[in-house]
């Protein structure tokens, strides 16, 4: 999808669910810098999913569009493992990503995110923005097919 046709979709997803859009967003990420910043972080959930070989715990995850997350993902597993999940990260507004308390990247928005064996950890905070069903997959060898797969829900 196209940056322009993605910006669109948000605009005119979020105008009923949360947050009126101030007539046509043309910048993507301008509105999630907002969005973030006008979201309630003191009632932020935490929500922990745990890599192991080769599954994600839980496998499918659902979001409420407007609230505050912080998703914890934990690989428990003895190999490297992603959480592919394009399509889910250009719906949400990021406001960053945090590495075992140690490092924070912020950035409007990721493809994917590898974790690394043995207690890797990665927060990601975000607000869900546009409704919909997303596939989550680790991109390792066979590890989808092995089942690594599940998927996000925003409603
Ligand atoms: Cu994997």
């Amino acid at each position: 999808m196209k940056l322009k046709a993605l910006i669109t979709t948000l605009a005119l997803t979020t105008a009923a669910t949360f947050a009126p859009l101030a007539g046509a967003a043309d910048d993507y990420i301008t509105d999630a810098d907002r969005i973030v910043k006008e979201a309630d972080w003191n009632a932020m959930e935490t929500v922990t999913v745990v890599f192991e070989e080769h599954h994600y715990t839980p496998e499918n995850l659902t979001f409420k569009a407007g609230v505050a997350y912080k998703l914890e993902l934990i690989n428990e597993g003895e190999k490297h493992h992603y959480f592919t999940a394009p399509e889910f990260f250009r719906s949400i507004a990021t406001r960053k990503a945090m590495v075992n308390g140690q490092a924070e990247i912020k950035a409007p928005y990721f493809k994917a995110v590898e974790v690394l064996k043995e207690g890797g950890q990665l927060d990601l905070y975000f607000v869900p923005v546009t409704k919909g069903t997303f596939p989550v997959f680790c991109t390792i060898d066979d590890h989808r097919e092995k089942g690594m797969e599940g998927s996000i829900v925003v409603e």
